[in-house]
């Protein structure tokens, strides 16, 4: 077992349906330690380059506009990133999110509870969490400065 940490991000489906205390109360309880937070606008340079490895899919442009808000109508594109730590933390946090697809989502999961697809195709399923340690280093990198991750 190793201590890991993983890159958290409330998604904009999430913020203005309120589900911001909900999805961290899942993460709580879960046993995973908040070890980073902050309110950050998401420049379309930051989205592109979060979500790099998917720049060929055909749902791209429609997810940078979801994640910089502008499909939901956020203001100041802003979005709440966090970063948890614990054993395991990124495979077990993953289990805890849920399937991508909130369809196949197990319903205990917080995609699975609270995920949806819209008409449009576009998988809205309220939460980031990093797939594997290689994604998690970069994507914690990229969202947050070393200084302000406290352990
Ligand atoms: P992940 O968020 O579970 O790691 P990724 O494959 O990295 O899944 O995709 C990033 C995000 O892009 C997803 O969370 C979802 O919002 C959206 N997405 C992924 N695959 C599809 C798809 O097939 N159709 C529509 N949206 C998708
Ligand atoms: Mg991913």
């Amino acid at each position: 077992m190793a201590r890991e940490k993983t890159l958290i991000l409330i998604k904009p489906d999430a913020t203005i349906r309120k589900l911001t205390g909900l999805i961290i109360d899942r993460l709580e309880n879960s046993g995973f330690e908040m070890v980073a937070a902050k309110l950050i606008k998401v420049t379309d340079d930051l989205a592109r380059k979060h979500y790099d490895s998917l720049k060929n899919q055909p749902f791209f442009e429609n997810l940078i506009k979801y994640i910089k808000g502008e499909l939901h109508g956020i203001k100041n594109n802003k979005i709440l990133a966090l970063v948890y730590s614990g054993e395991n933390a990124i495979s077990e946090i993953r289990r805890l999110v849920g399937s991508t697809n909130p369809e196949e989502a197990d319903p205990s999961t917080i995609r699975g509870s609270f995920g949806r697809i819209t008409t449009k195709g576009l998988f809205e399923n309220v939460i980031h969490a990093s797939a594997n340690k290689e994604d998690a280093e970069r994507e914690i990198r990229l969202w947050f400065k070393e200084d302000e991750i406290i352990e």
